[in-house]
Order: C-alpha cells, then structure tokens, then sequence
C-alpha cells in the first residue's frame, strides 16, 4: 500500500502529465538526425531523374530489366526516407534488461529494415542478371536476402529480451552469408562467361565491402552496443545507402548503358535470354 505521502507524489498533476518525447519529437528536434535522412531524399530524387536519362536508349530486354531493377532502388529510396521523415516509419522502443540503454526509450528508425526488404532484392536483381547468373542462384541470393532484413527488422523491434535481440542478429547473418556465399563464390564464374567479369568485380567489390558495413553499424549503434549514439548511426546508414545504393547503380547502369550488346547475348542457362530489341 502506498502512504499518502507518496501517493501525493506520484500523482501530482505535472507528473501525470510528462511524457516522454515521441519519435517524430526528437527528430525535429534534431537538425543533424533529420539532415542525415532529408540528404537522402534529396540525393535519390537526383538519381531517379539521372538513372530515367541514363536509361532511355537502352532497347534489349536484359538491359531493360536491369534499368528497371536499377531505377527501383533510388524509387523505393526515395519512399523509405519520406517515410521516416513523415514519421510513419519511426518509433521510440524500450530496450530490454541487458541493453547498455535498458529502460530508456529510444529512437528506432524501424522503416529502414522493412524498406531494405525491397530495395535490396533489386540490387542482387541487377547484379544476377548482369553475371549472365541461372534462376536458382537468383532465387536463391534473392529469396535469403529476404530472410536477412525481415529478421533484422525482427532485431531491431524485439523489447521483450536483450539475448533475442542478438539472436535475430545471429539468424539475420547467417541469411547474409549465403548472400555473401553466392556474389563471391558462385556468380564470379558466371560473370567470367557471360563476359561481364571486370565491371561485376567492380560491383562485387563494392556491394561485399559496403554491405558489411551495415551488421556492424547495427552492432555498434543504438540499436546494438550502443557505443554510437542516435545521429551518428543514422549517419552512418546514410553514409552507406549513398555509396550502396545511387555510386553503386550509376556505375552498373553506366556501363550497362555503354555495354549493351554484352548484356544482349547471355550464356546458355542464363535467367533471362537475350532476345531481339523490342518493338516500341
Ligand atoms: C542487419 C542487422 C542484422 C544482421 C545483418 C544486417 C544486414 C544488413 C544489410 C543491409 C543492406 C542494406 C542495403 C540497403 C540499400 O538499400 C539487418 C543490419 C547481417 C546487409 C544495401
């Protein structure tokens, strides 16, 4: 039983009323948490108009389905950081016993795991088509990928447990090292006969690098350890979308564009023939 004392204390008028601030609050607040999104905005509404230009000579259905694969990742960008800007896709979640911040609520930009969802399977589009790759391996990078976000985006939203938060984590990579698996083991020798093996070294290199940054920004940021604060994580992911997403597409819609009778003439098997222009 509370004494009155305590009880006067706690129900004092101004206490009931202090809340903690919500998500779209805090961004507001912060100048450089919502700068960190606002350039992505800005940066993919660029590449989208870019990438149409790039694009509008491109004629053979190959290089067509890249263009188009190529084009939804500025797209779905462009969504995404609306999105969390709009406050639709933000949230503040208490972290479990066990986090380094337990008991507080903290910022969770959770959109940004769904909208890999669909961003990323574009990337592997792109990059499985201009390997000249077969469907399985397409399926397969593509399908585990999946798998890869939408328990990442399992990490980020359980509060129940600190140890369920790592072990989604834990699931999370081992989808990514089939990805991993596939763009270093499998499609290099694809590539090398299809005759696309110097630009998709180049891309491969690129994706493994950058896309390794990601796990352990989510290990070190809030969402993780917790060693880097809100703005600097979400920084961070920008900082990697920009190179991931528009640096990575312009260099393959680019030389797609350049390169379009490689692209045309696929090696037997490849997921997608060749095929004559269309007719339009
Ligand atoms: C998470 C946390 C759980 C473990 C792993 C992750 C990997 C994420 C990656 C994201 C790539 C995103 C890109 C987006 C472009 O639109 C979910 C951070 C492995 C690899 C390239």
């Amino acid at each position: 039983m509370l004494d009155t004392a305590t009880a006067a204390t706690f129900l004092r008028p101004e206490r009931l009323l202090q809340t903690q601030p919500s998500a779209i609050e805090i961004l507001r607040e912060d100048t450089l948490l919502s700068a960190s999104l606002w350039i992505n905005v800005a940066l993919a509404g660029l590449a989208i108009l870019l990438f149409v230009y790039m694009g509008r000579q491109v004629e053979t259905p190959r290089s067509r389905l890249i263009w188009v694969a190529t084009l939804l990742v500025p797209l779905v960008s462009i969504a995404s950081y609306s999105a969390l800007l709009s406050g639709l896709t933000i949230g503040t979640l208490e972290m479990p016993a066990g986090h380094a911040l337990a008991g507080e609520e903290v910022f969770s930009p959770w959109g940004r795991y769904l909208t890999w969802t669909f961003s990323t399977p574009m990337i592997l589009l792109a990059l499985g088509l201009l390997a000249g790759t077969d469907t399985a391996k397409l399926f397969t990078a593509i399908t585990m990928d999946v798998g890869m976000c939408v328990t990442g985006l399992a990490a980020a939203l359980t509060t129940q447990s600190y140890l369920l938060r790592w072990a989604f984590f834990g699931i999370s990579s081992a989808f990514f090292l089939v990805v991993l698996y596939v763009l270093l083991a499998e499609w290099p020798d694809d590539a090398a006969r299809a005759g696309t093996a110097d630009i998709f070294g180049t891309l491969k290199l690129l994706t493994v690098v950058l896309w390794l940054g990601y796990p352990i920004l989510w290990a070190l940021g809030t969402e993780g350890l917790a060693l880097l604060d809100v703005t600097i994580t979400s920084w961070g992911y920008s900082g990697l979308d920009i190179l991931a997403k528009y640096v990575f597409a312009f260099l393959l819609l680019r030389w797609v564009a350049d390169n379009e009778d490689v692209v045309a003439s696929p090696p037997d098997g490849a997921t997608v023939s060749g095929g004559a222009p269309a007719d339009d």
